[in-house]
């Protein structure tokens, strides 16, 4: 189609809500359809997987339409643009999302049922897109949906991982790493842009040449890589816009050079190049450190410097000049993941687009944001610098000159204070030195944000507390959310329709602060019922599930507590199953008459470990060694059971949530940043035991400490408790149950030591000794107020009215205003 033409389809179709059809008879044809010639499977013999398949093409196509006008309407209307960069995104299923989103779930359901199939088989066929390891990640999928829905032209960049986060297998209670090839059976989710492609180049060297009258920088590559566009359509919900997540993948450069090829040696010439895929086949599983690896920082550099360069290419297809460019343009960081991009966008402008330096380092100034999601200085990236230095010659320059401007604005500020200076420096002296991205990131964003007042707390006054004496104005926060499309209205249907009864309208899918109105009828003896009926029904789906994943028959009627994140040893899940030993050995102890009064609990854990990290597996053995005591256990019966889910990841998680009643979010108060889990399971309507820390203390303030099971130490109690050194006093119910665990009574006791002597030799750093007596206090609350059904409900009830402000939608309104300077752009339908 010439230029013309299309200008003259996209008005014809301006006019219309759309070309493909929505009737249940249209859909059925084009299922049909697509498994027939997309899936090329006969259309008289479809199983489940084959119908996910036609029914995922269909509605991608659906997909793919809304998109093309979204980027049609943003290139006309040419907004300033946010580009979202981070290396993770947790994005989980798209299937159910997306019909949501489209307003097309009822009209999918009747065609699927007409065709003979169960919409909840067809969409259980999907496996989890898990390009990331935990909350950083899954805070990247949520916030996509909600710059979606609230119509803000934006763009997500990110890696095409060939392996996502690995799968756990759990063999004799110990976790093994299985490899996640998700795309083994086609991703119907994606587009790939053969035509969208940027060469990124690596290693080599920098000469200063003298060309066209002017000296200029000239890198020659050692190696160039190709990046191949993969889209991604994000669909808002209750909106024509449907945004877009690039994903880049590595390909084998199209440009050859002689050299290699004409020596003969052909096959392993492709082979070598072939190599080059390896940048994007897999993503490091390790949330918290990746330092000094070289393919972790070619895998940073590839994705930073493909989409700079096609920002780039896009602002340059409308403007003639870069006068606009911090008009029209804002690149967040989301950690320092990306944080290269930086540097990348002052080499092409100063070195490919001839800016001055004075010209590139304002717009550097006043495109970039940074988001940390980080509490403890060791967090912090650095890269080494001979690594730097022989991966990007040309940025390791860069770098250098940032930081002798930098340096030198400090001693004008500060005088000749060395301490200070060799703190703040980009780059770290020592036996190996280090570029560390933090500073490099805060040294030019405008803005520096924390995930939750209580991490911005600790910026201040911790983490970042030099460059905030210098520049207080660049620091705020933006509490995390959760998008409640996701974790309400397609993982809890049933509370999703309970709500919009009660409140009259559907509305607070679009606007979460209407939730605020279930508050009026909490005492409704009506609601109460229907809102214990919902959650039973998702109680027995969990059952279910749990039978099925671990042949274990556990009881509706018990209490379901549940604690699914990671495992980290600041987390403690170590608390909690210590907890559960002291809750078996009462019980063990008790009476016929006293255990007729215990409240029987089903607990729930489930969280990978890294696979380096070996406290934290030994965390996961033994809570299948506790559990294999207490499931077998004659004397104990239904009192108590411990379930360990394996291979937690979202769609785990879509179905465990819903059916809890009690979560626990216990972290050592001062080392969650923010926390995101705890929103997931408020809006639900779970109750929450939990520290006061991250997001969690903005929690207590909206829903009230009395709706909660609050306990441990408080933040600044922990911060004096270290500073002070103090002995930790263990008390002896602790004693008691860690005696249980080294005395082999769930076996294994070598293994488990390490466990055991961290709290009782080794300083007990994470508090466990001092938070165990406040703990199990919580939990004996928890017990009293689930006898009282009628309070439960209330506390329930509330909990989910007072959960908007955790909703990524505020969160990402925040941003927009306060940070990105960025107005919705509204695609007309
Ligand atoms: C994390 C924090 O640990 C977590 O508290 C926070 O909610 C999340 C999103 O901001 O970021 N930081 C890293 S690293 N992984 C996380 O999950």
């Amino acid at each position: 189609v010439s230029g013309e033409e299309k200008g003259r389809t996209v008005r014809f179709f301006e006019m219309m809500d759309g070309f493909l059809k929505n009737d249940p008879v249209s859909l059925q044809k084009d299922i049909l359809d697509h498994v027939e010639f997309t899936v090329a499977r006969s259309r008289f013999n479809i199983d489940d997987f084959e119908a996910y398949q036609g029914m995922a093409h269909s509605v991608r196509d659906r997909l793919i339409e809304r998109w093309h006008d979204t980027q049609q309407f943003f290139k006309k209307k040419d907004p300033k643009r946010l580009y979202y960069l981070s290396l993770e995104f947790l994005m989980g299923r798209s299937l159910s999302n997306s019909i949501i989103n489209l307003g097309v779930k009822d009209q999918y359901m009747d065609a699927l049922n007409q065709l003979g199939f169960s919409f909840e088989i067809v969409a259980e066929q999907e496996g989890d897109a898990a390009l990331g390891n935990g909350g950083l990640a899954r805070l990247s999928a949520c916030q996509m949906d909600s710059l979606a829905t609230m119509d803000f032209p934006a763009w997500g960049y990110g890696l095409r991982y060939q392996y996502g986060l690995f799968r756990q297998v759990i063999l004799d209670g110990f976790q093994h790493e299985q490899p996640d090839y998700w795309l083994n059976f086609g991703n119907p989710w994606e587009i790939e842009r053969v035509h969208v492609s940027y060469a990124v180049k690596f290693y080599g060297t920098v000469e200063e040449k003298h060309l066209n009258g002017k000296n200029c920088i000239v890198w020659t590559p050692g190696e160039t890589v190709e990046a191949v566009a993969y889209d991604n359509p994000i669909p808002g919900y209750g909106t024509r816009n449907t945004i877009n997540l690039r994903l880049w993948a590595a390909k084998p450069s199209g440009q050859y050079d002689m050299e290699s090829f004409g020596t003969g040696d052909y096959i392993n010439a492709v082979i070598d190049r072939q190599k080059a895929e390896t940048i994007s086949s897999v993503l490091y599983p390790d949330d918290r450190s990746y330092q000094g690896k070289e393919l972790r920082l070619k895998q940073q550099y590839f994705f930073v410097s493909a989409s700079v360069q096609d920002i780039i290419r896009r602002f340059k297809d409308s403007h003639s000049s870069f006068d606009k460019f911090h008009e029209k343009v804002a690149l967040q960081l989301n950690d320092t993941h990306p944080s290269l991009a930086i540097v990348e966008v002052i080499r092409v402008l100063v070195d490919e687009e001839h800016l001055s330096w004075k010209e590139a380092w304002d717009i550097a100034c006043n495109i970039f944001s940074y988001t940390t999601h980080t509490v403890v200085p060791e967090g912090l990236e650095k890269i080494p610098v001979d690594l730097l230095g022989s991966l990007l010659p040309r940025h390791l320059q860069i770098i250098y000159d940032i930081n002798f401007s930098f340096t030198e604005e400090l001693k004008q500020r500060f005088g000749l204070d060395y301490d200070r200076l060799s703190r703040m420096s980009i780059v770290e002296e020592g036996a190996v030195k280090n570029i560390r991205m933090a500073n490099l990131s805060i040294v030019v964003c405008h803005n520096v944000n924390g995930v939750s007042r209580a991490h911005l707390d600790t910026l201040k006054s911790k983490v970042f507390k030099d460059f905030y004496e210098l520049w207080p104005e660049k620091f705020h926060h933006k509490t995390n959310g959760i998008t409640q499309r996701r974790w309400v209205v397609v993982s809890n249907p049933g509370l999703c329709d309970l709500i919009t009864k009660w409140l009259g309208t559907d509305a607070w899918i679009r606007e979460v602060d209407l939730l605020l109105g279930l508050r009026e009828h909490v005492e409704n003896k009506e609601l109460q019922l229907e809102w214990r009926t919902v959650r039973r029904v998702n109680k027995i789906r969990l059952v279910e599930f749990i039978e099925a994943m671990t042949g274990m028959k556990v009881s509706p009627d018990a209490m379901f507590d549940v604690q699914i994140k990671r495992i980290h040893e600041y987390k403690r899940q170590l608390l909690n199953i210590l907890g559960i030993i002291h809750r078996y050995d009462c019980i063990k102890n008790m009476k016929d008459s006293e255990r007729k009064r215990v409240v029987p609990r089903v607990c729930i854990i489930g969280g990978k470990a890294a696979p380096g990290y070996e406290m934290a597996k030994k965390i996961i053995k033994l809570c299948h060694s506790v559990g294999e005591k207490i499931n077998t256990d004659p004397d104990i019966g239904d009192l108590l059971k411990l379930i360990f889910i394996p291979d937690y990841n979202v769609s785990v998680a879509e179905l465990v949530i819903p059916g809890s009643d009690l979560s626990q979010h216990i972290s050592t108060a001062g080392h969650e940043a923010s926390g995101t889990g705890s929103m997931k399971f408020l809006i639900n309507g779970c109750l929450l035991l939990a520290t006061a820390d991250g997001s969690r203390l903005e929690i207590i303030e909206e829903i009230g400490e009395e709706n909660m099971f609050i306990c441990g130490a408080k933040i600044h109690e922990v911060a004096k408790m270290r500073e002070n050194g103090e002995a930790p006093k263990l008390p002896l119910e602790l004693v008691h149950v860690l005696r249980m665990v080294r005395d082999g009574y769930f076996g294994h006791e070598e293994y488990f030591k390490p466990l055991c002597d961290s709290i009782e030799s080794a300083g007990d750093f994470y508090l466990l000794g001092h938070d165990f007596p406040s703990y199990l206090e919580a939990q004996a609350a928890a017990d009293k107020a689930f006898v009282d059904q009628e309070t439960w409900t209330k506390m329930s009830i509330l909990s989910t009215a007072g959960s908007g402000k955790f909703s990524s939608d505020r969160t990402i309104g925040d941003y927009a205003a306060e940070t990105w300077g960025i107005e919705p752009c509204r695609c007309p339908f």
